[in-house]
Parts: C-alpha cells; sequence; structure tokens
C-alpha cells in the first residue's frame, strides 16, 4: 500500500490535516464548541472551589491560571484525584469532551471510534517539582499505536507551563536507539533531544491532538501561571487492541460504533458467524 494510495478519494482540506498531522506528529485547532468547553471549564472550577472549602483553604472564586495562591503544591495530588473522581461522575463528559474535535477526529482517525474510559486532568503549578512528567511514549506503558490524545487546555498553555514534543522522526529514531539500550535513563534521552523539542503552544480555546507514541513531557513550570489542561485517548474502533490492560470493551470503549458494524458483529457472534 502506498503512502498515497486512496488519497484522491480525500476532500483537499482531509488531505492537507492529514499530511500535517503525519509530518508534525500534532494538530492545533480551534474547539469545535466554545460553550461546551467553558461548560467543561465551569465544572472544573466549581469541583475545585468545593475542595478548597472543604479542606479550609478559602472560598473564593478565581481563575484556574492562579490556582497556585490558593493551592499549596503537596495539597495538589489530593487535589488532582477529587477532580478526576468528580468530573468523570458526569454522566455527559466524555460526551462533552468529545464534540470538542468531533470533526479533526474524524478526519484523523475515523467516524468509528473508541474512546478511554475516563477523562484525565493535569494541574501544573509554578515551581512544583513534583509534577514534573518525563519524556516518554505512551506505548511504552501499553497504549495502542493507533491512538491519538486529545489534549485541551483550561489556561494558555506555553513555554514551560506546556508540554513538550518530539517530532515522528526523531522520535522513531529515540525509540529504536531506547530498544537497543542506548540509554541509562530517560534523563539522558531528554537531553540528547533537548535541542530538537517542540513546546507546544495552545491557548485556552484551542485543542491539540497528538501522535501519543512520539515522545512528549513536560518540565518544571517557570512561569508566573498555572497550567490546567485535560486528555483523553481515541482509537479507531476496528484497530488492533493487543495490550490485555488497555482492552477494548474496559480502557478504550466503543463510542461511534455504525449500522453496518453492528450488523456484522452481530453475525459473528450468532451461530450463523
Ligand atoms: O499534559 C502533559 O504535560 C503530558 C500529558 C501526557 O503525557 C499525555 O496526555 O499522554
Ligand atoms: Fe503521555
Amino acid at each position: 500500500m502506498g503512502e498515497h494510495s486512496n488519497s484522491e478519494f480525500f476532500t483537499a482540506e482531509e488531505r492537507a490535516l492529514s499530511a500535517e498531522f503525519l509530518s508534525n506528529g500534532f494538530i492545533v485547532s480551534d474547539a469545535e464548541s466554545p460553550k461546551i468547553l467553558e461548560s467543561i471549564s465551569d465544572n472544573i472550577s466549581q469541583i475545585t472551589k468545593n475542595w478548597l472549602s472543604n479542606n479550609n483553604l478559602g472560598n473564593k472564586t478565581f481563575d484556574l491560571a492562579n490556582s497556585h495562591e490558593f493551592v499549596p503544591n503537596d495539597q495538589l495530588n489530593d487535589l488532582r484525584l477529587t477532580i478526576f473522581a468528580e468530573i468523570n461522575k458526569h454522566a455527559d463528559i466524555r460526551q462533552r469532551y468529545f464534540s470538542l474535535a468531533r470533526n479533526t477526529l474524524s478526519s484523523l482517525v475515523g467516524n468509528e471510534l473508541a474512546m478511554q474510559n475516563k477523562v484525565n486532568v493535569s494541574i501544573q503549578q509554578p515551581n512544583d517539582e513534583s509534577s514534573v512528567l518525563p519524556m516518554h511514549s505512551d506505548i511504552w506503558t501499553g497504549d495502542s499505536p493507533f491512538q491519538v490524545v486529545l489534549w485541551v487546555p483550561l489556561t494558555d498553555a506555553s513555554k514551560s507551563n506546556s508540554m513538550f514534543f518530539l517530532p515522528p522522526n526523531k522520535s522513531r529514531e529515540a525509540r529504536q536507539r531506547v530498544a537497543a539500550g542506548e540509554f541509562n535513563s530517560m534523563d539522558q534521552i531528554e537531553i540528547e533531544y533537548k535541542s530538537q523539542l517542540i513546546t507546544m503552544d495552545v491557548s485556552y480555546g484551542k485543542v491539540l491532538i497528538f501522535d501519543s507514541s512520539c515522545l512528549h513531557g513536560n518540565v518544571l513550570n517557570l512561569t508566573k501561571t498555572a497550567r490546567w489542561s485535560m486528555n483523553c485517548r481515541f482509537t479507531g474502533l476496528l484497530t488492533p487492541f493487543t495490550n490485555p490492560e488497555r482492552r477494548l470493551g474496559t480502557y478504550y470503549l466503543p463510542i461511534t460504533t455504525r449500522a453496518a458494524t453492528k450488523m456484522g458483529l452481530s453475525l459473528l457472534g450468532s451461530q450463523e458467524g
């Protein structure tokens, strides 16, 4: 199958998006529904406000970007766990999250998708060493190589409060060198590829979709503002799911199964199949 074997079946717009994604490993676009983005941000703010008052840390309304004025870094993890539990109690949170990038995901991944069972929340407050996530590939923790991450900032993300990313060609090389045992630690790879890392610049109102097999991570936030972001994973529904801990039906859940697939699956599961 040639690289461009069926590209003439795409619209010019789809071709351009696909080429950009394959070459850069990521796409930044506008959230497809600013209203829904705001509703998610409001939910997170409310959960945080409740947590602050339950912990006697105040009851003022504040910008998430200034959370470090209220949330001590040593209590961040407790807040993070609370938000994760509470936001995922909203029955429609995954539907709302998906609707932030439904069209772009459809172009890049397909219109028949599986989605991670929960949405995740990251908080990177200024000078908080404990939240730094070293360079990694999500495939190293068993995530699907067919996976993209939809990453949505709730505050403007840039410079050291954002995340870094190693482009696909360099990531491929780095993964091969890791597999060959060339490095003793993640730090060593990060140092080796430092000059080739891209810092994501994604302001509130935009979304980032990235190839999570590419190496990525974050650094100590040396800016004056906190970064709050969410992330969740998507794959094509009918792609191989080979890792027992990343199965379809548990870690990934079908979200947009089409009629013909339901038709075929029901036959496969019957005596006739
Ligand atoms: O938000 C970050 O800084 C890193 C996120 C990440 O590693 C992921 O979503 O896979
Ligand atoms: Fe990751």
